[in-house]
């Protein structure tokens, strides 16, 4: 297995269905789809659907019944207006989640869902669940691993990179060889913060962007716990994702 890293959707190269394509593409946004999308299916949603696309969310929601589908999204890290949930983990609880489909928008994490949807294994990982995703990945063997941060707005996030050297952590002490260099430098990142991987995230840009839209204490140790979950987020049709589980 090869594993190569992206940093956000934009620097995923073109032909991603061609011969040098991925066999399985893992999308990650620790801060926070990622992370809400994995406790979301823990918690026993019926299924997480990704829109980057508002619109488009917003057509599909007509045609589901209000008690079974919940609206979950942000811009700029606040709720959507007219959204049942923002973007928080810690809000994606068994009594509120279960048995729903969760129809999610958010600014980053689910544009890089979009852009690897038609590969044929489409994963998402969080710190939580870091673990089950590796040895998800360690029993079926793709020959090439591509890992797809989300960053911001096209730009580069520190904690995405710490999620994907944690990954790939696993994946190397397993045989797996690293790809490229953005992957190299997430693996030196993830030795250097892997003692605190809160602290990491609490300095990223965009955990001092939460900082400054209020107290996200709760979510910062929820998104910073690592291997919590064995829940592993599959893509089953083109943007709907489900749990499976190591
Ligand atoms: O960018 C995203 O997709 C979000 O995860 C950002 S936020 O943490 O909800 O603000």
């Amino acid at each position: 297995m090869k594993v190569s890293y992206f940093h956000v959707a934009a620097e995923v190269p073109e032909g991603i269905n061609g011969p040098n394509g991925p066999d399985a593409a893992v999308v990650i946004d620790v801060l926070r789809a990622t992370t809400t999308i994995a406790w979301a299916l823990h918690n026993g949603a019926e299924a997480v659907q990704a829109f980057a696309d508002l619109d488009e969310l917003r057509a599909e929601a007509r045609s589901w019944p209000d008690e079974k589908r919940l609206l979950v999204g942000e811009r700029g890290g606040s709720k959507l207006n007219g959204f049942d949930l923002g973007n928080s983990p810690v809000s994606v609880l068994p009594e509120t989640v279960q048995g729903k489909r969760l129809l999610m928008s958010t600014t980053n994490g689910t544009r890089s869902l979009h852009k690897v949807r038609e590969v044929s294994c489409v994963l998402t990982m969080a710190l939580p669940n870091r673990l089950a995703v590796a040895q998800r990945l360690i029993q079926d063997q793709p020959q090439h691993v591509w890992m797809v941060g989300s960053g911001w707005e096209g730009t580069y996030s520190l904690e995405d990179s710490l999620a994907a050297g944690a990954l790939a952590e696993s994946l190397v002490a397993s045989g797996a060889t690293i790809a490229n260099d953005e992957m190299q430098a997430a693996l030196a990142l993830w030795s250097q913060w892997k003692g605190n991987p809160e602290a990491c995230l609490r300095i990223a840009s965009h955990g001092q962007r939460l900082i400054g839209l209020g107290d996200h204490d709760a979510d910062f140790q929820c998104c910073a716990e690592l291997d919590k979950l064995s829940v592993v987020p599959m893509q089953v049709e083109p943007g709907v994702l489900r749990a499976t589980s190591c």
